[in-house]
C-alpha cells in the first residue's frame, strides 16, 4: 500500500470522498463544509439514518455534488459497492451517547467497534485512504484541579461503554496501520455544539426543554467539566488532518473552551430569558467523568490550524436560534426523549 506524502503546503487532493455518518450531527456539518468549501469534491454518504440520522440535515446539497447511500457500515457488501470509486473514507458513523451505552452497550460494540473493522478492511483491500474521528473521551477524565490537559500521549483509560468503544476502535485504526500499512489518520476531538445536534445531548436538550415549557436537567453537582468547540471548527480540523496530516498519526482537536455544565446552562438561561436557578438538578451519570481537557498545540503547529468560532456567547445564541426556529426538526422526537430520560430518573 502506497502512503500519499502530505503537508500544509502539498495537501493531498482527494476527489471523490466517502463521508460515514453523514447525516448526524457532525458528519452532516462536514459534508456541508466539504460542498461549501471545497469546490472539486464528490461526497458519497454512507449512513443507515439510525434515530441519530436525518435525511434533513443533508437538504439543499446538488446531487452533482453528493452521492447518499442508506446503509450499514457493517454491511461488507454495501462497502464493496463504494470503496472501490473513493480516494478515502473519513468515518463520523457511531453510536455517540453516553447515557444510551449505559442503558444498552450492544450497538455500541457493533457499530463503532465492528463497524470501524468492516470499513478498515475494505480501505485495506482497495488502498483507501482513512481518516477515522474519535473522541477524547477515549482519555477517561481530569480531575478538576489538575493543571494538565490531555495530548496524544495521554494514556487511554475510558470509563463508559461508548468511550470504551470508541478506544477500541482507535486500537484497531492503529493496528491496521502499523501491520498492514493501511494509510490512516485519526482526531479525538472534545465536546461539540451547534446545530443540528440530536436533542438527548446536553446543550440542545436543555434549549428545546426551556422552549417546550419544561425544566432543564442538571446532572449530579453540575461541577464537571466539558471543553466545548464548534462543531464546524470540528469539520475544517478534520479537513486539515485529512489532506495534510501524516500517515499512522493521532492529532488533538479542541478550542480552549473548558466551561462547568452549570456555567454552560447559566448562560443558556441568561440568553433566553430565565432565572440562574431555573433548572432542576437530577440523578447523577454513573462512572461520570469530571472534566476533559485538549491540549490542540500538535494540530496547531504541525497543521497551522485555527478555530474560527471562538465566541462562545455568539456560537451558543446561533444555536439557540438555530432550536427556536426549527422546531419541526425535533419537535416530533421531544417527548420520547425525555420519557426515557425520566425512567432514569434524569
Ligand atoms: P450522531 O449520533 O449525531 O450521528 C451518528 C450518525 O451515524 C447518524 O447519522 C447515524 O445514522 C449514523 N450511524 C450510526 N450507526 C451506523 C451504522 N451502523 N452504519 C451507518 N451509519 C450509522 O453523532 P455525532 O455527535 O455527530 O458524532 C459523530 C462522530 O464524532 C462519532 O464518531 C463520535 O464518536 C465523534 N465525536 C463526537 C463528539 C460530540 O461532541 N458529539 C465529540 C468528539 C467526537
Ligand atoms: O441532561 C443532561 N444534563 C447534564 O447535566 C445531559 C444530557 C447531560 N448532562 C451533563 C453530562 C456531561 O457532563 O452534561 C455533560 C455533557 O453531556 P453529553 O451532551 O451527554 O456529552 P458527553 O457525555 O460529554 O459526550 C459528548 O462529548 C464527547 C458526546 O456526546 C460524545 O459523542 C463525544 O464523544
Amino acid at each position: 500500500m502506497v502512503e500519499t506524502a502530505r503537508t500544509p503546503e502539498a495537501p493531498a487532493a482527494y476527489r471523490h470522498i466517502i463521508v460515514t455518518g453523514g447525516a448526524g450531527f457532525i458528519g452532516s456539518n462536514f459534508v456541508h463544509w466539504v460542498v461549501d468549501n471545497q469546490p472539486d469534491v464528490h461526497v458519497t454518504v454512507l449512513d443507515a439514518l439510525t434515530y441519530a440520522g436525518n435525511r434533513e440535515n443533508l437538504a439543499g446539497i446538488a446531487p452533482e455534488r453528493m452521492t447518499f447511500v442508506h446503509g450499514d457500515i457493517c454491511d461488507p457488501e454495501v462497502l464493496a459497492s463504494i470503496v472501490p470509486d473513493a480516494d478515502a473514507i473519513v468515518h463520523f458513523a457511531a453510536e455517540s451517547h453516553n447515557d444510551n451505552s449505559i442503558a444498552d452497550p450492544a450497538p455500541f460494540v457493533r457499530t463503532n467497534v465492528e463497524g470501524t473493522y468492516r470499513l478498515l478492511e475494505a480501505a485495506r483491500a482497495h488502498g483507501t485512504r482513512f481518516h477515522h474521528v474519535s473522541t477524547d473521551e477515549v482519555y477517561g477524565d481530569l480531575a478538576l484541579d489538575d493543571p494538565a490537559r490531555f495530548t496524544e500521549d495521554s494514556p487511554y483509560k475510558p470509563s463508559s461503554p461508548y468511550s470504551s468503544t470508541k478506544a477500541a476502535s482507535d486500537m484497531l485504526v492503529r493496528a491496521w496501520h502499523r501491520t498492514y500499512g493501511v494509510d490512516v489518520t485519526i482526531s479525538n476531538c472534545s465536546n461539540n455544539y451547534g446545530p443540528r445536534q440530536h436533542i438527548e445531548k446536553f446543550i440542545p436538550r436543555q434549549i428545546t426543554n426551556i422552549i417546550s415549557g419544561a425544566r432543564p436537567k442538571l446532572y449530579g453537582d453540575g461541577l464537571n467539566v466539558r471543553d466545548w468547540i464548534h462543531t464546524e471548527d470540528h469539520s475544517s480540523a478534520v479537513w486539515a488532518i485529512l489532506t495534510c496530516g501524516r500517515a499512522g498519526e493521532t492529532y488533538l482537536i479542541g478550542a480552549d473552551g473548558e466551561r462547568s455544565n452549570i456555567d454552560v446552562l447559566r448562560a443558556i438561561l441568561a440568553a433566553m430569558g430565565r432565572g440562574s436557578d431555573d433548572f432542576d438538578w437530577v440523578r447523577d451519570r454513573p462512572g461520570h467523568d469530571r472534566r476533559y481537557a485538549i491540549d490542540p498545540t500538535k494540530l496547531r503547529r504541525e497543521l497551522g490550524w485555527q478555530p474560527r468560532h471562538t465566541d462562545f456567547a455568539e456560537g451558543l445564541a446561533d444555536t439557540i436560534r438555530w432550536y427556536q426556529d426549527n422546531p419541526g426538526w425535533w419537535q416530533a422526537s421531544k417527548q420520547a426523549v425525555e420519557a426515557k430520560y425520566a425512567e432514569q430518573g434524569q
